[in-house]
């Protein structure tokens, strides 16, 4: 079934990808184990670290986060400006065994200031022997091809959550307008990054929606960030109920069997998931994870943890 579904436009219905998600767990993450095992080492990880180089301030309202100006717990808007202290970071992300550099932005576009620094950032970080990542919003056609010039590898732009959960979520922008910058990316050769949250009150149906956007561009996303809920105190999510642990690791299983070659990165909510749930999530086609103190805003799993974790799962850093 994996096979048939990544024929090249050939689209997935919701149908089909409901299907393969309401199979009985244990066969589901069976057979998404073995895609996984066809198409990845199943004993190895790749590992991210994400900066924030600027954060807070943010004219956007999505619910889930701390960023934004319309929460009822601001948080002002701050930029990194010395190149130095980033290089610094990716410098230790690489000692902790990173393979890639994430750099996140806050707000709906970057100012040209901000993106100048962005493009050097890039090229300072790749000298450093580090693959590249920048999620800063949207972007014009120009900013585009530029990043693409300074040998970005990867932008991340999410699509959040279903088209039809999206206005529940977000206001100031359409989904719509997420996949076209998506679309630039993609049409510029620069490697896709997106995903979305799940436990912000979305049914399975809108996991399921989801993935089904994801599949369905013309080329399957090279990475695709799953995150589960942080509830941020002060942002209209902060008393989301809990998301059952087995629809979360379901929709990797999905993920990986809909999209065979990407990887799947378990990013933000890790903190408040077990050992024993990460391994499954694993399990289920899970292949990468960020390291570090912190995300963007949130605190992260603790590095000695997941270094601990990767030691008694006998899982390889890749790279
Ligand atoms: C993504 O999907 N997750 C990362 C990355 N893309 C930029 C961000 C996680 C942030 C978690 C919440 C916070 O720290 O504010």
């Amino acid at each position: 079934m994996g096979l048939k579904l990544t024929l090249k436009k050939e689209k997935v219905t919701f149908e089909e990808a409901k299907a393969i998600f309401d199979r009985p767990f244990l066969e589901l993450i069976y057979e998404a184990h073995g895609v996984h095992r066809q198409h990845h080492d199943p004993g190895k990880i790749q590992i991210s670290s994400l900066l924030s180089i600027q954060w807070g301030g943010c004219c956007e309202d999505c619910a889930y986060c701390a960023q934004s100006i319309h929460n009822k717990k601001k948080m002002p808007k701050q930029t990194i400006t010395d190149l130095e202290v980033i290089f610094a970071a990716a410098e230790k992300a690489k000692a902790m065994g990173s393979s890639r550099f994430c750099m996140g932005t806050s707000g709906r576009v970057p100012s040209d200031e901000l993106f100048g620094m962005a493009c050097d950032a890039v090229i300072g970080v790749k000298k450093l022997g580090l693959e590249t990542c920048l999620t800063m919003g949207m972007l014009h056609e120009d900013q585009v091809i530029r990043l693409k010039e300074c040998g970005l590898d990867y932008y991340n732009h999410n699509v959040d959550t279903s088209p039809d959960y999206y206005e529940k979520i977000i206001t100031t922008r359409t989904f719509e307008e997420r996949i076209r910058t998506i679309e630039l990316v993609r049409k510029h050769g620069i490697k896709v990054c997106t995903g979305g949250i799940l436990g912000m009150g979305e049914t399975n149906d809108d996991r399921i929606k989801m993935m089904v956007s994801l599949v369905n561009f013309d080329e399957h996303p090279e990475s695709i960030s799953i995150n589960r809920l942080v509830k941020i105190p002060g942002t209209p999510l902060e008393n989301a109920a809990d998301m059952d642990s087995f629809d979360f690791v379901r929709t990797i299983a999905l993920a990986r069997i809909l999209m065979p070659k990407s990887t799947i990165r378990v990013s933000a909510g890790r903190e408040a998931m077990s050992d024993e749930l990460q391994a499954l999530c694993f399990f289920a086609g899970a292949g990468s994870f960020f390291i570090g103190k912190k995300l963007l805003t949130t605190q992260n799993a603790e590095i000695e943890k997941d270094l601990a974790l990767l030691n008694r799962l006998n899982l390889r850093p890749v790279g």
